[in-house]
């Protein structure tokens, strides 16, 4: 069947009905917050955390996590990457050299993530066992080994088949170690009761496990059960779920943060670089969790709330979008087809590329918004999105976007 699409103000009366926006400062952890309190007077905040707007910084993942779950109320302030744009004058002067993360404690700025780690617990004490305990500090020093045998194989041109051979093997033997590790508990965590290990894993593995599938045709999460476990034990936890990622964003905000990312051009890495890029997202390995079951309100009321935005930076004629724009979004709420304007293809796919997760919205939801969006563009035509840059990513700057 074929509809014409919802108007703006349908869409918008379908999104408040089906959609209750979370409370930023006090509700579950999510991307959108400029202001943390957990349920305590703004008088009790000590804390500003300086993070990058879109949320692809992983050291800044870090500290995030960390405040999130010892609940210690903080300010946000989100300052531009240089992949993504320029940096704010007003940070440079706090922060000469401009790098993420930095923390305000008491009025002192202190950067270097592991630093900030150090001086929150003196603050606030520890999470589950401090940076410095005797079974913490191993862990930390095998995530770095974790991550330069990562680096190494993806961000390196192999000179040859078997450099490329040997890259690998090399990034397996350490995850075997971090296998072991996992399996010195009886439960899913790196210690016997979630911490700071476990904080320290997550960014990196997260973008290993993304990059490695996409750029390698390799399954991080899959191919070793206890990393497996314990991505799902860290999906259990709203604490964790508010700054996950997805592959798709992940893949394409790596390269020019980490100076590139190799392709091996292997048969299973083609097939995921597809399932990636072009979707079916759902049976992606980024997320186990059970889909929520507002995931397309969510990603509808999200899309409503930047849609002048969305529709004003597209490369595609404004009125033209517009209308695409709605055809998706129908879809997507009403699971009804409608069918786009001619020519709309590409400025649909332009968006379905530049979702970025957890910035805009949930895992779940920029599933489903990705798909309403190749769905619609599919009924009029395969011509693809303007590439996604690889040097830089200031088709995402946010000065497109004055505000959350
Ligand atoms: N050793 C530092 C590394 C921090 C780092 O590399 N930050 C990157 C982002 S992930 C950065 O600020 N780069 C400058 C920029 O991209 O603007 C730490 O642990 O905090």
């Amino acid at each position: 069947m074929t509809t014409t699409p919802l108007s703006w103000q349908e869409l918008a009366e379908l999104a408040t009905a089906q959609f209750t926006p979370l409370d930023p400062v006090n509700g579950a952890t999510n991307a959108q917050a400029r202001l943390r309190l957990f349920g305590q007077a703004e008088s009790a905040v000590r804390v500003t955390l300086y993070r990058d707007n879109h949320a692809w910084c992983p050291y800044c993942q870090k500290i995030w996590l960390w405040l999130e779950e010892k609940q210690i109320p903080y300010r946000i302030e989100k300052v531009t990457m240089f992949c993504y744009g320029e940096k704010e004058s007003w940070y440079k002067r706090k922060v000469p050299s401009g790098m993420l993360p930095a923390i305000e404690l008491d009025g002192r700025i202190i950067t270097e993530s592991d630093d900030i780690l150090l001086a929150l617990e003196q603050a606030f004490g520890v999470l589950g066992l401090g940076m410095k305990d005797a079974s913490v500090l191993p862990l930390r020093q095998l995530e770095r080994l974790l991550f330069r045998a990562w680096c190494n194989w993806l961000c390196r041109p192999a000179s040859s088949v078997r450099a490329e051979q040997h890259n690998r093997q090399q990034f397996i033997d350490v995850v075997a170690m971090v296998e072991a590790e996992l399996g010195q508990t009886p439960g899913s965590y790196f210690l016997e009761q979630f911490g700071t290990a476990d904080v320290i894993f997550t960014p990196y593995v997260e973008r290993m496990n993304a990059s490695l599938y996409y750029y390698k045709g390799y399954s991080l999460r899959e191919d070793n059960p206890r990393f497996g476990a314990w991505f799902d034990a860290m999906e259990s936890r709203s604490t964790y779920r508010g700054t996950q990622s997805d592959f798709h964003t992940h893949v394409h905000d790596l390269p020019p943060q980490m100076g590139g990312c190799w392709e091996n051009g292997e048969p299973q890495m083609l097939i995921n670089k597809l399932r990636v890029d072009h979707g079916d997202w759902d049976r992606l390995p980024d997320a186990t969790f059970p889909e929520p079951e507002n995931s397309r309100a969510e990603a509808l009321y999200r899309t409503i709330k930047h849609h002048v935005n969305i529709i004003r930076v597209n490369p595609a004629d404004d009125q033209l979008f517009d209308q695409a724009l709605r055809c998706a979004l129908t879809y997507l709420i009403a699971d009804v087809v409608c069918i786009p304007p001619q020519g709309s293809d590409s400025a649909l796919r332009y968006l379905r590329d530049r979702i970025s997760v957890p910035r805009d919205m949930s895992i779940y939801a920029a599933k489903r918004l990705r798909t309403a969006l190749e769905v619609t563009a599919a009924l009029v035509g395969d011509a693809q999105g303007e590439p996604i840059p690889f040097n830089h990513r200031r088709d995402q700057n946010p000065a497109n976007f004055a505000s959350n």
